[in-house]
């Protein structure tokens, strides 16, 4: 063989293990929505949603109906996912050293990709790593009343432009449906709103405070919270969803058109779910199933069409997708793979679940059993998720319960240590729990009022100069609602 044959030779094999390698790594699409709840896609059950593109992917793939975040705030949930360690590991951002998803996906071999909410609601320092990184502008995705058009146009233009010859992995960090909610009448105009049913947990009020009543979502809405406020908030909720929905079934469609769809691992999910009317809650400062589970769907390549009851941390996604990419799962991870369910080699890969909300709530589930602990109220709730699933029944102060409680609560504080959580369960000196719609009110006028003292002290004027606040959180959410309607009426006006 002369030198040129052997070079041309080794080319070819070069050139044929490039394009094998290419072939057999599938690309990953992680669609993670902000603020959705696990119940708001049409084929899971909810008969009012409309959610073409979801559901599509749910029928496709394999749905995960019992997945958990690990604190249902933006930032946590994100900075915990992308580092595959819990929150109280790392102070607000996860590090930017080793491990993280973006790393471990580069080393992999592939194209990482990222469009995401603002920073600082995500993992910063993380996000770095990926090779396209872009924030989105919050208020923009929200302003033009198409939720997640941006998004997906520049992943679509990605898609389009970029060489096949790497496998991609893609980040979609939409900022929808989070508040403010605004979506385009066109959505809107497919829910009769008087229609839409109110969830079976609906409360005007939460039946006790435990100290996050007056927390950032809450005040999205005035106390107590009738029906039809609830029903309006709903609206808008499923009308940015099916929005969202629209423009996903764009880039479903794109990766079709591309040939891209048939190897392509499509992972759905979302930082955590919200209350909306359950519980007497609006947002998402608390750890009922509503808002501490979130939609996760894998659906692609070698994925079984299936639903599971496996309990699955969104800290599982990591290594997870280290798995499905062939990486090696890096040392130290606080959640485990799923991939052993997606193979249809196990049926669960964890016993337990732990879930939190600042410093207010802390919650674990085993099997069918949840227990949520309130530390600032000394305050215990116990459920039977099988015979309850909208957690109504609080079983805690039953005798029966007595010893799952002890050892649901001994099992707590076990996953407090072993995830670095230092909260104490217990208060020396409990808040009192019993609490009314106007002292709650009351109690946020006061967070208005020490505002503006700071305000006079900063600008050294006495109090009387200086102008109460007027753009609270629920005003501004009055004031969206108003345009929204005289949009409404302006268009029928036409
Ligand atoms: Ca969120």
């Amino acid at each position: 063989m002369n030198p040129t044959t052997r070079i041309w030779m080794a080319a070819c094999l070069l050139l044929t293990a490039s394009s094998v390698h290419a072939t057999e790594k599938p690309n990953i699409l992680f669609l993670f929505t902000d603020d959705q709840r696990p119940d708001t896609i049409h084929a899971l059950g909810n008969e009012t949603i409309i959610t073409p593109a979801l559901d599509s992917l749910a029928r496709r793939g394999m749905v995960f109906n019992n997945a958990y975040n690990m604190g249902s705030i933006c930032a946590p949930s994100r900075n915990s996912l992308f580092s595959g360690r819990s929150q109280f590991r790392y102070h607000r951002y996860a590090s930017e050293k080793k491990p993280n998803i973006p790393q471990s996906m580069n080393e992999a071999g592939y194209e990482t990709y990222m469009r995401c909410k603002d920073g600082r609601a995500g993992a910063l320092l993380i996000h770095e790593h990926f090779q396209h990184g872009k924030y989105l502008q919050h208020h923009m995705a929200h302003k033009n009343g198409q939720p997640g058009k941006i998004p997906v146009d520049d992943a679509i233009e990605f898609l389009e432009a970029r060489s096949t010859e790497k496998p991609f992995f893609v980040y979609l960090g939409f900022s929808e449906p989070h508040d403010p909610r605004n979506p385009a009448d066109e959505y809107l105009d497919m829910y009769d709103r008087d229609e839409i049913p109110l969830p079976r947990n609906y409360m005007p009020l939460h039946p006790f405070d435990a100290g996050m009543l007056t927390i950032r979502d809450e005040q999205l809405e005035l106390w107590p919270r009738t029906e039809d406020k609830v029903r309006r908030h709903i609206h808008e909720y499923y009308g940015m969803i099916t929005g969202l929905d629209h423009h996903i079934g764009r880039l479903l469609q794109k990766l079709k058109d591309l040939g891209q769809y048939d190897n392509t691992i499509i992972v759905f999910s979302s930082d955590h779910g919200l209350a909306v009317g359950s519980h007497g809650l609006i947002g998402k400062a608390n750890c009922y199933a509503h808002t501490a589970k979130t939609p996760l769907i894998i659906a692609g390549p070698g994925i079984p069409k299936g639903r599971s009851d496996a309990l699955v941390s969104l800290l599982d996604l990591f290594p997870t997708f280290c798995e499905m990419v062939g990486a090696p799962v890096p040392e130290g991870l606080d959640g485990v793979s799923i991939k052993p369910i997606l193979d249809g080699k196990a049926k669960k890969v964890r016993e337990h679940v732990f879930a939190c909300y600042g410093d207010v709530q802390r919650a674990v589930r085993v099997g069918d059993w949840k227990l949520v602990r309130f530390p600032k109220i000394n305050k215990t709730l116990l459920f039977n998720l099988k015979d309850d699933p909208d957690e109504l029944d609080n079983l805690a102060d039953s005798k029966d319960q007595a010893k799952r409680v002890e050892s649901m609560m001994a099992l707590l504080e076990r996953e407090q240590r072993r995830l670095g959580d230092k909260l104490s369960l217990t208060s020396e000196n409990p808040l009192p729990e019993e609490i009314t719609a106007e002292q709650i009110q009351k109690r946020v006028d006061q967070l208005y009022e020490n505002k503006r003292i700071r305000a006079a002290k900063a600008a050294g004027i006495p109090l009387e100069e200086q102008p109460p606040i007027t753009n609270t959180m629920y005003q501004r959410e009055l004031d969206k609602q108003a345009y929204m309607d005289a949009r409404k009426e302006k268009a029928r006006g036409k």
